[in-house]
């Protein structure tokens, strides 16, 4: 373990990059902008599916440029890239056989996002892992959905009829996300998708698997036992708690204190500003100051930094994110990081 870990443990900082179907939306729906983070939307606003659905569409990102997406990393000082290979709503970045909900086969682009991601990294010499949500997954049947109550933000003018079946249904707002069990779901999709991710993209360094909604031993057992594709991946502590402990845990948003710190290897994820997905109306930037005083913090109690970015639909990385990337760069290289 120590050795699959050794260079993670120097990293100290990577890139997360949030990035899907709920970019079109940007934040809006119907009129309505949604409270908080971008890519709930879906669930915040209990879109039905079909709704959702169109909005791939419009899901042509024109201006993608793996290449500089993966420079402005590693000029940043940045050594690994985390990105989201299927996020909550279950749309695949990347070229599946086990759902129509992807890139190729819901998209105008219709190129799978990922290879070309993978192909930078290894040019750059860039560490790549995927994010992938096991358990939620709002678009393909039975795949799980967190209950979300409405006073989070807007919901659906139908919110009363809709959050009544949502009670009923295990937080389910669409008769088509139940049709299957999640038993079949984690068959059908989840471990399928899974092992071509670890198949058709070369070395994988982090499976980051997220919020264990639903998750049985039996099921994390089997996307568990997936990673032996990869002999030297190292994975996170969200794929089923307490007895899928990972290899490092993954406080969100915040810095742990000194005196929180239990010798565990650890991973602060945090925002740039206060949504993980591209948020058309979310300008509350957090500072450069605040971003290499936290990345400070974080390396020197022996954490990594995960610092998010949100592309939009045409594939460009919001412009404040460019600019800090670029400062943090700078400070990096005269603060001498090894
Ligand atoms: C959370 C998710 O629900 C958020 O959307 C985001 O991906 C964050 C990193 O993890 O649990």
């Amino acid at each position: 373990r120590d050795e699959r870990m050794a260079w993670w443990r120097e990293a100290r900082f990577g890139m997360f990059i949030h990035w899907g179907v709920y970019a079109v939306l940007a934040g809006e729906y119907d009129g309505h902008t949604i409270g908080r983070a971008s890519e709930w939307i879906m669930n915040r606003g209990k879109i039905p599916v079909a709704e959702y659905q169109k909005a791939a569409r419009r899901f042509n990102p024109v201006k993608y440029d793996p290449d500089a997406w993966v420079r402005m990393a590693k000029d940043a000082g940045m050594k690994y890239i985390v990105i989201t290979a299927k996020h909550h709503d279950g749309f695949a970045l990347f070229h599946t056989k086990a759902s129509k909900w992807n890139i190729v086969d819901a998209t105008p682009y219709g190129k799978d996002l990922l290879k070309p991601l993978a192909a930078a990294c290894r040019k750059y010499g860039l560490k790549l892992g995927f994010y992938y949500s096991q358990a939620q997954d709002w678009n393909n049947p039975g795949g799980a959905a967190a209950r979300k109550v409405t006073s989070e933000g807007w919901a659906n003018p139908d919110s009363t009829t809709i959050d009544a079946y949502t009670a009923a249904h295990n937080g389910h707002w669409d008769l088509t996300q139940t049709t299957d069990s999640m038993g079949d779901y984690i068959d059908k999709v989840a471990v399928p998708q899974v092992k071509e991710l670890l198949t058709n993209y070369g070395d994988v360094a982090v499976l980051w698997w997220d919020t264990p909604t639903g998750m049985t031993d039996e099921y994390a057992g089997k996307l568990h036992a997936l990673l032996a594709m990869q002999p030297k991946i190292i994975t996170n502590d969200r794929l089923k708690r307490p007895d899928f402990p990972g290899d490092y845990k993954t406080p969100e948003q915040r810095i742990p204190n000194l005196s929180d710190l239990d010798g565990k290897d650890w991973e602060t994820c945090m925002t740039m500003n206060g949504t993980w997905g591209f948020k058309a109306s979310d300008h509350n930037w957090k500072s450069t100051k605040t971003l290499i005083h936290n990345l400070v913090d974080i390396a020197s109690k022996g954490g990594n930094y995960l610092l998010n970015v949100g592309p939009t639909a045409e594939g460009e990385i919001p412009q404040p994110s460019i600019d800090t990337l670029k400062i943090i760069g700078a400070w990096m290289k005269v603060n001498g990081e090894a």
